[in-house]
Parts: C-alpha cells; structure tokens; sequence
C-alpha cells in the first residue's frame, strides 16, 4: 500500500457524528483530539482520552493552521549552489539525483561518508525505518537525532538507576495522588498546559508542589514552595537535600537495605554539603533548604519529576542521578504514586529513542555494541549481524564533524531544523555548508532546508498513520484524517525509494502498520517490548503501554513495583560530585545566560511560527529590574546579549519573576543558539542549553 491511500475514517463514538481520533502534533503529552472534515479540518475534543480529558493547549487548537498553509512544500526542490535558485524536480528526478550523489560520496569516502539525522518527533515507525535504513541500505554508522538536545541525560541516568528509562514509570493521572510532587526545571503549566490540571489537583487533595526553577514561572504560580537556584546548581541542591535527609535521620533504611545498591558512597559524598555550603553554591537560603527537607521527609509519597531545566546542562546526567538519589533514599521509586520520573518533550521523544534512531541503538531499546542484540535484529532485518556498522557519533559530535577529513561529507535530515535548534549554531551552519551534499526533508522550507541541495516535501501528522510513544510510555495511534495533498510523500516513501535506488539488499516496507508488525517482532525481548501492541489494540484500549510482550499481555502501565530492570533486580545510588557549568561568569560575562519555551511557540518555530493564530513577538530578553536599572533599560527597549560564542539584538522583558543574575531568551527565533555554549555532559552528550556565561548592554 503506498502513502496515497486513505485509511477509512474511524468514527469518535456512537452519535458524535464524523471525526477521526487522533493526537496532537507537538509535544509529548501527544492529548487526544478529533479531527472533523476532510477538507476543512476542524480541531474538536476528545474528552474519553485519559491523558488530557479534552483540554488542548492553544497550540493544539491551531495546530490544523499548517493544514493546506500556503507556505506547504508541495514539490521537491534542487538548489543550484553557484545562483542559489531553486528549482522543482518530480519525484523520481530528485530520488534519483539524491541516490546518485550518495554514491559518489560513499565511493569516495565509504559508507560512513553519509549521515543521517533524525528527530523525536517522527512516527515509531519512521524513527525505525530511519535507523534500519541508515545501517542497512547505506551502511552508515552515523545516525543519530534531535533527541540527544531533549532528554537524554534524563535517559542515561534512569538506565543506570534503574535498569531502564521510560519518561514516566507510571501514567501521568498518578501525580495528582502524591504528597508532595517536587518539579525540578520543568514549566509545565506553559510547557504541557493540560497537565497542570494534576498539580491542582495535587493541591485540592491536600498535597503540596515544589517547583526549582532560576524563573518563578507560570508552574510556579501554582505551587507551595518555590526555590530560584542560580543555573546549572540543581546538584548541588539535591546534594543538600541528601545531606538533611541523612543527618535528620530520615531516610528508609529498610528499602535501602531490601531494594538498592551504593548507599554508602552517597551518604558519605553528602556529608560535605552543610546547608550554609549549599547556599553559597546554589543562592538557595539554608532555612529553604531545610524546610524542603523536611517536607521531604514528613509525607508518605513523594514524586521528583525532572525536565529541561535540570537536564540540559554538562552535568546534566549527574543532576539527574542526584535527584534519583533523593528519590531512592526516600523509598519511593516502585512505591504507588511516589518514584522519579522525567517529563519528555517531543512528541515522540520516548518512543524516537528506542527504535534505533540513536547512534548506540537498535529497536526494542537495544544496544547496537550488544552481539545477542545485533543477531536478534539482523534476523529480523533479513541481513547477516556483521553487516551491520557499530556505534556512531552523538548529535552534536556529528554535526560538528560534518565536512571535515575525518567526518561525513553527506547528510540525509528528517524532522529537526537544525540551525535554528543545535548550541553554537553559526559553527552548526557552517559546518552544514561545507556538507557535499545536504538533503532536508519537511513541510515547509525551515531555515534548515534553506542551506540543502535537495529539499522533499513529506506528509505530516493529520496527512498520514503512525504511532507515536508519550510521556508516559503510553504507545498511541495518530490516524489519518486529510488525504495527502498532490505531491506529498511520506518519510516512509522516501526511505523506501532511496533504499531501492541505491540497491538496497531488502525492501522497505511504505505502510505504517505493516511497519509497526516488523517494529514489534524487531523489539520483541528488549527492553521498550511491543510485540503485543497492535494498531487495533491501541484504537480499543486508549494506548498500551510498554513492554507490551505478547498479543494477550495487557501493558506496564507501573513498572519496578517489585523490582527494578538491573541484572540484580535492585535501584543503583550514585555517588556523584557537583562540577558546576561548563562556562563560569566572569567579570566580562557577568551574567547567566539560560534559554527555554514560551507557551504559543513550538521549538524551532518552524510549525507554529507559521501558524496565524498563534502569537508570534519574538525573541526578547528577560531580566529583573535591578539588572534593567543597571544597565539603564526599561522595558521593550533593545539589549544586546553577547557570549564568547556571538551577540544578539532584542528587546528587555522586565520581570520580577526572574533571578537579578540570570537572562532568559526563549530559543524558538534564530539567533540565540549562536549565543548557548556547546559543552557537553560525558555521559549522555547533552549541550548545555541552560546556562553560559553573557553580558548584557544597552543596544
Ligand atoms: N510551549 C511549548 N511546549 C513545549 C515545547 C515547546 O517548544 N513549546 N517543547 C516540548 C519539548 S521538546 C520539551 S523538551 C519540553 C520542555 O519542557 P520544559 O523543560 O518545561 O521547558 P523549558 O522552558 O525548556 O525549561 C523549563 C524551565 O527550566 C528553567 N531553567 C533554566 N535553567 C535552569 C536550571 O539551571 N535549573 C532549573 N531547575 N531550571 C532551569 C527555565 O527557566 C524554564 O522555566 O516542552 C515540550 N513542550
Ligand atoms: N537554546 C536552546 N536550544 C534548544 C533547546 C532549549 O531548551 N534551548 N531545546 C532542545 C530540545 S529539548 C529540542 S527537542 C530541540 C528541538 O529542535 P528541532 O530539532 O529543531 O525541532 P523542531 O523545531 O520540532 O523541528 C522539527 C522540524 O521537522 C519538521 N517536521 C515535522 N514533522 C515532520 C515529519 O514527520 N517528517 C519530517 N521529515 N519533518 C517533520 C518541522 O517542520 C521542523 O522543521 O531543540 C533543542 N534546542
Ligand atoms: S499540551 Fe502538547 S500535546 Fe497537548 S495540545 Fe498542547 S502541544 Fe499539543
Ligand atoms: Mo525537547
């Protein structure tokens, strides 16, 4: 079956008249919505969707706006280097000249010579496809995707925690059951709308919501304790906090005894971080300090839930792993509505880290270095295990090796708009130009596909079926509901058309479902097991939830209730020391440059920069009044923001909301990633997004 085939409508429920069910195209909540009319597409509830109950953020109700926008890619697209024309190709031109040129690379400088990059906001069964094209029909160890910006230090550390990382180890309606739900970096009131529903309900049932955030932000406007560290200082903060639970003799021995390993280490390593130490690190009073502990430690279900704001640092995976240690030495993970958990962010940022888009990975969560891992999925494949390459480089490490002797001189993007997105981005753009070949796939001509020699215009969300992995580990179906407009493929098209071009030993499969039946059998064993999980299972039962290993297995909604996925069953401690940010203020840059979202802009912007209803101001600088009178600037007047990396020119938002150290720029405008500082966590190869060091003056 090709792209072009529309699946049948599926009706909402009895009486609720035509609609297709189906989710939204953003972040991971991934909320339940139905869409009404074929040409004409209209956004209306679905109020029988557990994880959003019919509530969508104004994104969610715009989100048909790129529906038929006149900005649509709706040809492919060759640029001419020398004028810098485009021109449109058919298909089967731009296929062909695409295949042809990848050729020529990989004669010249081997399979390796082609990169591909990916996104977490494509299908399951696209992010699969991806990796298996990539190691199959190229050959190339060098893949890997926007998800390594998003959640991977949150991901590196609850893999070695617990043995396994899914976002949330319980659904998302537990939260509003804890005592106190501590939110370490994330702003989920403008981040996942629909969700802050739980922290009040939280409230209502008479627990209490922490928020830890340099901003006191629209989450924290519906909390009980907030704490504004200084950027980059989480660890430290969770250090204190073990050091308190320690010294008051409040940690659970029993569970520590019966369910984990590495005690010791850590309580030892905290005893050094005295609250008065803490305060000096962190900018947190020790009396804030103390209390926090103590509300820690006086309730039954405590619930760490940590996001960007935590994560997106040089030490991002240790920040994690700290928290993790408050969580576990609490007793909490694998007790009901208590644990940790970390709050994805793209909509298929669970599931696009498990299928193999990820430069150590095979599907089911494998690890392509693993021999038992490699047989299973060659098997699978149809190939013999040796064919398949190793590991290849992270995302940053890729982009930065683009073009140089020892890197690829060909990329193949689907579903990231780089320039726009990656840390130290005037570097990533050049990088990107020095590429023989740069090949983009997207709806519209993002400022990445802007910089490619080829440009494909692919199906999105409501064009086209697929599944897609939510916060909560939660597999959903988002179905067709718009036939695919006149000269639109799919991903899945192109991957298929591309493999077969260049000689492919196997065939690629361009129907979802029939991809998803070879995702399962691909998965079946690992860790993210779906080989239960059908199309028709997750129309019926609102989502499974992985592992999902066979057709008569309800799902894990909960996982570690009795033990935990490590060889020996229990939770590792980890002993881990507070570095600090990569890049430190200094008397030239004296302030803490951090970036993050506003509530009506998604990412890149590429979507909903585009969409009319949505407000689209800008970028501007927040800062607090002491900081705006010192440097004589009053609100909506220009500032520049300068690093060590470049400058940027925009307006002065002045909040008492803020820390009087700190600057907050929103990165869904080109411009501040050229600021944010590239330095990257050892372990899970994050940038660090949420701090480095600037100066800010009048402009
Ligand atoms: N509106 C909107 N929603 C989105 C997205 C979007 O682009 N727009 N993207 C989706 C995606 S992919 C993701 S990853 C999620 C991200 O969701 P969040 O993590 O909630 O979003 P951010 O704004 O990146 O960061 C959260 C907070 O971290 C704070 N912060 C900055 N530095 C630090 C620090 O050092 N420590 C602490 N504790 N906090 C700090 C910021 O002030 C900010 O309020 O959102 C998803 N939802
Ligand atoms: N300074 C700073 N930078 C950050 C962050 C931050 O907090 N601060 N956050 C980081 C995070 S968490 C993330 S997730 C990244 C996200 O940043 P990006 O990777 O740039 O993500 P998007 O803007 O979602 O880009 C998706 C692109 O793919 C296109 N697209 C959508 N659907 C499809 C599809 O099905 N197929 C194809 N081929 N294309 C599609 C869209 O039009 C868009 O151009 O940014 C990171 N960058
Ligand atoms: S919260 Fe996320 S999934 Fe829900 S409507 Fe908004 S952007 Fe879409
Ligand atoms: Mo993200």
């Amino acid at each position: 079956m090709s792209h072009g085939t529309a699946l049948p409508l599926s009706p909402v429920s009895p009486g609720a008249g035509e609609g297709t069910r189906t989710h939204c195209p953003y972040c991971s909540l991934q909320c339940g919505m139905t869409l009404v009319g074929r040409r004409t597409t209209t956004v209306q509830p679905w109020a029988e969707f557990p994880v959003n109950e019919g509530a969508l953020c104004r994104k969610g109700w715009s989100a048909t706006g790129l529906l038929g926008h006149r900005e649509r890619l709706t040809t492919p697209l060759v640029r001419d280097r020398a004028t810098g024309e485009w021109s449109s190709a058919t298909w089967d031109e731009a296929l062909d000249l695409v295949a042809s040129r990848i050729r020529e690379v990989q004669a010249e400088h081997g399979p390796d010579g082609v990169a591909v990059f990916g996104g977490g906001g494509l299908t399951n069964e696209k992010a699969y496809q991806l990796g298996k094209f990539a190691r199959v029909a190229l050959g190339t160890s060098q893949i890997d995707y926007n998800g390594r910006w998003c959640m991977s230090s949150a991901a590196s550390a609850s893999t070695r925690a617990f043995g396994v990382d899914r976002g949330l180890p319980f659904p998302l309606a537990d939260v509003e059951h804890a005592d106190v739900v501590v939110l370490v970096g994330s702003n989920l009131a403008e981040t996942m709308p629909p969700a802050a529903r739980h922290l009040d309900r939280v409230r209502e049932n008479g627990g209490q919501v922490v928020v830890i955030d340099p901003r006191r932000t629209a989450t924290a406007d519906r909390a009980d304790v907030v704490l504004q560290p200084v950027p980059g200082t989480d660890l430290a903060l969770a250090l204190g906090v073990l050091h308190l639970l320690v010294a008051g003799g409040h940690v659970d021995d029993t569970y520590i005894a019966e369910r984990t390993t590495g005690w010791e280490a850590v309580r030892d390593a905290v005893a050094a971080w005295w609250p008065e130490r803490v305060e000096r690190v962190t900018g947190v009073a020790a009396p804030e300090l103390r209390a926090l502990a103590d509300l820690l430690a006086s309730r039954e279900r405590v619930m760490v839930l940590t996001a960007r704001g935590a994560e997106q640092h040089a030490q991002g995976s240790d920040t994690v792993l700290a928290w993790i240690d408050v969580a576990l030495a609490l007793g909490m993970p694998g007790k009901e509505y208590a644990g940790y958990g970390c709050l994805t962010g793209q909509g298929n940022g669970q599931g696009g880290r498990e299928h193999g888009q990820k430069a150590d990975q095979l599907p089911g969560y494998r690890m392509i270095d693993d021999p038992a891992a490699r047989a299973h999925v060659a098997a699978v494949w149809g190939v013999e295990p040796d064919s398949l390459p190793g590991k290849g480089r992270s995302a940053y490490e890729l982009l930065d090796a683009l073009g140089t002797p020892a890197g690829p001189r060909a990329m193949l993007v689907h579903g990231s708009n780089i320039v726009v997105s990656a840390p130290r981005a005037t570097h990533v753009q050049e990088r990107l130009e020095s590429l023989d070949l740069l090949v983009v796939c997207d709806l519209v001509m993002s400022e990445t596909a802007a910089l490619a020699d080829v440009v494909l215009p692919v199906t999105q969300w409501a064009e086209e079926t697929g599944t897609m992995t939510n916060l909560e580990g939660r597999v959903i179906l988002r179905q067709q509901a718009r036939p695919v407009p006149d000269g639109v493929r799919s991903d899945l098209d192109v991957v298929a058309g591309l493999a077969q071009r260049l000689g492919s030993p196997i065939e690629f499969a361009t129907d979802p479902e029939e991809v998803f039946a070879e995702l399962g059998r691909a998965s079946a064993g690992g860790k993210a097991d779906y080989a239960g999980i059908t199309y028709d299972r997750i129309r019926d039962e609102q989502g499974v939830f992985w592992p999902c290993p066979a057709p008569d297995h309800p799902g894990t909604p909960r996982l570690f209730a009795d033990t935990f996925a490590t060889p020996d069953g229990r939770a590792r401690f980890h002993a881990v020391e507070h570095r600090g940010p990569a890049e430190v203020v200094d008397g030239d840059y004296p302030v803490h440059l951090t970036t993050g979202r506003v509530l009506a802009q998604y990412q890149s912007g590429a979507q909903t920069r585009r969409i009319g209803d949505l407000p689209d101001d800008g970028a501007f600088a927040e800062m607090h009044p002491l900081l705006a009178n010192r440097l004589g600037v009053a609100d909506g007047m220009p500032v520049t923001v300068a690093t060590r990396r470049g400058e940027m020119r925009l307006p002065a938002r002045v909040t008492t909301t803020i820390r009087p150290d700190t600057v907050f720029v929103p990165f869904h405008w080109l411009g501040v990633n050229r600021l944010v500082n590239d330095a990257l966590d050892p372990a899970s190869r994050m940038p660090e997004f949420k701090v480095c060091a600037a100066r800010v003056v009048a402009a």
